[in-house]
């Protein structure tokens, strides 16, 4: 296939390759993307699901939805996807891997320079101290889960609509942008800020743009190659 020829020809002479992951790298391992069909989303309005006022108003709603997506996650393995991300890294000393997934399966294919944008639904943060803590539990014991310091609500440590995201990542992850000779964009509608300006900003400093996606997206155009597929599919032909 000529995307698959040309993708390996640009990952050959890459020196400072970086990749920007989101749900599409994870459909083919079971998890459900957010948007389109079958997407977490049909049935909700984000607003309703992933927004600070929606978790202020019922945390007991948005824990539900979280402690679902923990099951699937908890059940699901990384694909070919994944995999070829992970041993992108051995073969590339400057290769990051900038996620929006919060699933965790860049790490458990192996990947360990990951900047995770918006946060990992097994790490729980206090709403009310300092409290952080990695809970693998499924399920939780009860829900919505409290502090074991101070007794208040505990929430997911992911980002949510109108939250800032972690400072000291997105700064990094900008910066690698900046850098990059080459940067792919796998599975992700490109849809959500500032996420995608990272692509946009990595193509303004003179890196190729590679996207793999099955469907169009709000960064097909900026990408100089699009290969049109599944992540786990087209990377497992690299
Ligand atoms: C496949 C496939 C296969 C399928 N292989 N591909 C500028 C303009 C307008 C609005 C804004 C703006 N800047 C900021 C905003 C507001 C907002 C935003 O972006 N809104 C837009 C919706 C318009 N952004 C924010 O609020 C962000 N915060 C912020 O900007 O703060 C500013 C601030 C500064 C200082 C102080 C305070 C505030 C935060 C955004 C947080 C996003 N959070 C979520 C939830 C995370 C927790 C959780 O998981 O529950 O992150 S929303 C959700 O969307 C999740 C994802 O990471 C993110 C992106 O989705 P993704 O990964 O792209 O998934 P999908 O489903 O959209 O797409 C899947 C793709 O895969 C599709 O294209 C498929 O075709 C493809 N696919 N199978 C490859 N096998
Ligand atoms: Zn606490």
């Amino acid at each position: 296939m000529k995307g698959v020829d040309e993708l390996q020809r640009l990952l050959k002479k890459s020196k400072r390759p970086r990749a920007l992951t989101g749900a599409g790298v994870s459909a083919e391992s079971g998890i459900p993307t957010f948007r389109g069909p079958g997407g977490l989303w049909r049935n909700f309005r984000p607003q309703d699901l992933a927004t600070p006022e929606a978790f202020a108003r019922d945390p007991k709603l948005v824990w539900e939805w979280y402690s679902f997506r923990r099951e699937i996650i908890a059940q699901a393995k990384p694909n070919a996807g994944h995999t070829f991300l992970a041993l992108l890294e051995n073969e590339k000393p400057d290769f990051w891997l900038i996620t929006q997934n919060v699933d965790g399966l860049h790490q458990d294919a192996g990947s360990r320079r990951v900047l995770e944008l918006h946060g990992n639904i097994w790490r729980l943060r206090c709403t009310a101290c300092p409290k952080y803590v990695e809970d693998l539990r499924v399920p939780l014991a009860t829900l919505p889960p409290k502090c074991g310091a101070c007794g208040a609500v505990m929430r997911p440590a992911v980002v949510w609509f109108g939250e800032a995201l972690p400072e000291g990542t997105f700064a990094k992850s900008w910066e690698l942008a900046q850098t990059a000779d080459l940067f792919l964009v796998i599975g992700t509608s490109g849809a959500v800020e500032p996420a995608a300006s990272l692509a946009r900003e990595a193509k303004k400093n003179g890196a190729v743009v590679v996207e793999i996606n099955p469907e169009a997206s709000a960064l097909t155009g900026v990408a100089d190659l699009s290969i049109k597929g599944e992540s786990g599919e087209i990377l497992s032909r690299v």
